[in-house]
């Protein structure tokens, strides 16, 4: 599925603005087949759960209905008419007038339906869908649903983030011609100084395309749904310093041009040797955050203000990087990416294959996550489907340096490799150019995690000095670094830090380093990266975490995590000017 764009033959409308709201409790049954009635009014792009201060519409678990009338354009008589939502959270269905014209699970990727047949250019037609924000065993992430003893429903789940839900990314309306281009895959490569880009061209028809630099000069051409196309002297998109091509698809009927499509396009390589990330050759150091899509009130709503923003902070602290944990981000976060130059971590939302901990904490449990009992084989399609989505939505954005399958999987229980080595394996044979890697758990050592030689690299979590050594950085310092050293000598690959870090109280400060103090945190960050410089295999430190952000409710979480190096309204903590010291070397 392509990204919808205005160009020469397509037109784009977007429906973002106040949608009819309901639950599903309150629109009736059928809710589709008329105007929904009710007060409320829902902002699009934005979680609904913190918009209404109603506990009743936070807490809510099953679907919600948004409603809006759309007027099609006069002028598209003639062409396909298609809806695209960019990402419903977690399961959507999409009704045109009283007709169901798509269904989709996974929250985080999008979906459409061509609605041709159902409207007339120039009138107007009733849009609802329907969103579903239950996680069960069988869902990318997983969850559970409870009913308390007086009869209301809960969602649980194991992840240590807030389940916001709705329509939290745009949704559009959008024209393309009878015979179109429908999907475009390129792949980027070196031969020296030359640069060749593979493409390939999914079209009805016959199909040129034609290569364009920075200014709009053409730089190559040629004939054919796909092919090579070579670049003398390219500018290679480089970390830091991005530069885009940009392919232009046309089809061709009867010698006139039916369709056009642009395709940003970015040169640049990627290769693991060793245990080093090579980038267009040279290695490359990860420094950056894992973060999350969070702010006040709109929840996981885009928000190109804080989108904009946020990059500016990371790149006043000096960050190259960060890590989409822990779900597919919304596509103009990647598009930023690809034209700053930052490099991405992409992961799917396969967190919480994992029933040794809740919310972040350890349970206790000692249970089998793989298997019937847990996490099984309908569970194992959920999340190929999730990784077959993301690879689609995703694989042309030079950003995009590596694929992480799965956060923090209960790694060294039985099962886990049975269940994890056919997910691998698909994500090679969709992708053969990135490497592969997941984000590896405490719980699973370098003795007793039994995937990570399925993996290129090896990405890991840990909280020494907090949630073990609590407290005590001495020996945080000496385990982290017995530790690092047991990966790098048992599997020879390189090792990135995605997750360390410490909650943190924004202006809570004290003389010795006491928990969740501004100086705890700094004394923290200082403590890993005197480690990560004497183990040569690590390649790569993302603080956990950018921001504070909110999770379900817990004794150990204070409105949310606190290991934001900024606070959720982005007010940098101590720890920022830590970092901002050791990447860019300025105070
Ligand atoms: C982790 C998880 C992350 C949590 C974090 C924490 O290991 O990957 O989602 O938020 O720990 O703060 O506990």
């Amino acid at each position: 599925m392509l990204r919808p764009q205005n160009s020469p033959t397509r037109e784009l409308v977007n429906l973002d603005g106040l949608w009819r709201f309901a639950l599903d409790d309150d629109a009736g049954p059928e809710p589709w087949t008329g105007v929904l009635r009710t007060d409320l009014e829902a902002p699009v792009p934005a979680s609904y759960n913190d918009v209404f201060a109603d506990d009743a519409i936070r807490d809510h678990v099953g679907w919600v209905w948004y409603q809006r009338t759309v007027r099609v354009p006069r002028g598209w008589a003639g062409e396909r008419v298609r809806v695209r939502i960019d990402a419903a959270t977690h399961e959507g269905r999409v009704y045109v007038d009283g007709s169901l014209v798509a269904e989709h699970v996974g929250g985080y990727t999008p979906f459409e339906a061509d609605v041709t047949d159902l409207v007339e250019p120039g009138g107007e037609f009733r849009l609802t869908i329907g969103v579903n924000n239950e996680l069960t065993p069988t869902t990318i992430p997983p969850g559970f649903t409870t009913t308390t003893d007086d009869g209301r429903r809960k969602q649980l789940y194991r992840h240590d983030f807030y389940n916001y839900a709705g329509l939290a990314r745009s949704v559009w309306l959008y024209s393309v011609p009878a015979v179109s281009v429908e999907d475009v895959t390129v792949v980027s490569g070196l031969d020296g100084t030359t640069g060749v880009v593979e493409y390939e061209v999914a079209a009805g028809a016959a199909v040129r395309v034609r290569l364009l630099d920075a200014e709009g000069a053409t730089v190559a051409e040629r004939e054919g749904a796909s092919g090579e196309l070579r670049v003398p002297d390219a500018r290679l998109w480089r970390p830091g310093a991005a530069y885009l091509y940009e392919l232009v698809a046309e089809v061709v009927e009867d010698g006139a041009v039916v369709d056009s499509y642009s395709q940003p396009v970015g040169i640049r390589t990627v290769e693991v040797r060793g245990t080093e990330l090579l980038i267009n050759g040279e290695p490359f150091y990860f420094k950056g955050f894992g973060k999350h899509e969070d702010t006040a009130v709109r929840g996981k709503g885009h928000d190109p203000a804080y989108m904009v923003h946020d990059f500016r902070l990371m790149d006043w602290c000096g960050a190259n990087s960060f890590r989409t944990s822990h779900y597919p981000y919304a596509e103009e976060v990647l598009d930023y990416a690809d034209r700053h130059g930052i490099v991405v971590i992409d992961e799917t939302a396969a967190v919480g294959l994992n029933l040794a901990i809740g919310g972040g904490m350890r349970t206790g449990a000692v249970e089998r996550t793989f298997g019937e009992d847990g996490f099984g084989k309908a569970t194992r399609e959920a999340h190929a489907q999730a990784i077959r989505e993301l690879i689609q939505r995703d694989k042309n954005h030079p950003s995009v340096v590596m694929w992480c399958i799965t956060n923090e999987p209960a790694s060294f229980e039985d099962g886990a490799r049975d269940y994890f080595a056919p997910l691998v394996d698909l994500t090679r044979e969709l992708d053969a150019t990135r490497p592969v890697t997941y984000a590896n758990l405490v719980f699973a050592t370098f003795e007793t995690d039994t995937i990570a030689d399925l993996f290129d690299v090896i990405c890991l979590n840990r909280y020494y000095g907090w949630y073990n050594d609590t407290g005590d950085l001495a020996s945080a310092e000496a385990h982290l670094e017995a530790e690092l050293r047991g990966w790098e000598a048992r599997f020879g690959k390189p090792l990135v830090m995605t997750e360390y870090g410490a909650d943190t109280l924004a202006g809570l400060h004290s003389v010795n380093a006491q928990l969740w103090t501004e100086d705890f945190q700094t004394a923290l960050l200082e403590t890993y990266h005197r480690v990560f410089d004497r183990v040569p295999a690590v390649i790569g430190e993302q603080v956990w975490n950018f921001a504070d952000f909110q999770t379900m409710a817990g004794v150990f979480r204070v409105d949310g995590n606190k290991k934001g190096v900024f606070t959720r309204d982005r007010r940098p903590k101590a720890a920022a000017r830590v970092l901002r010291k050791r990447w860019r070397g300025q105070d």
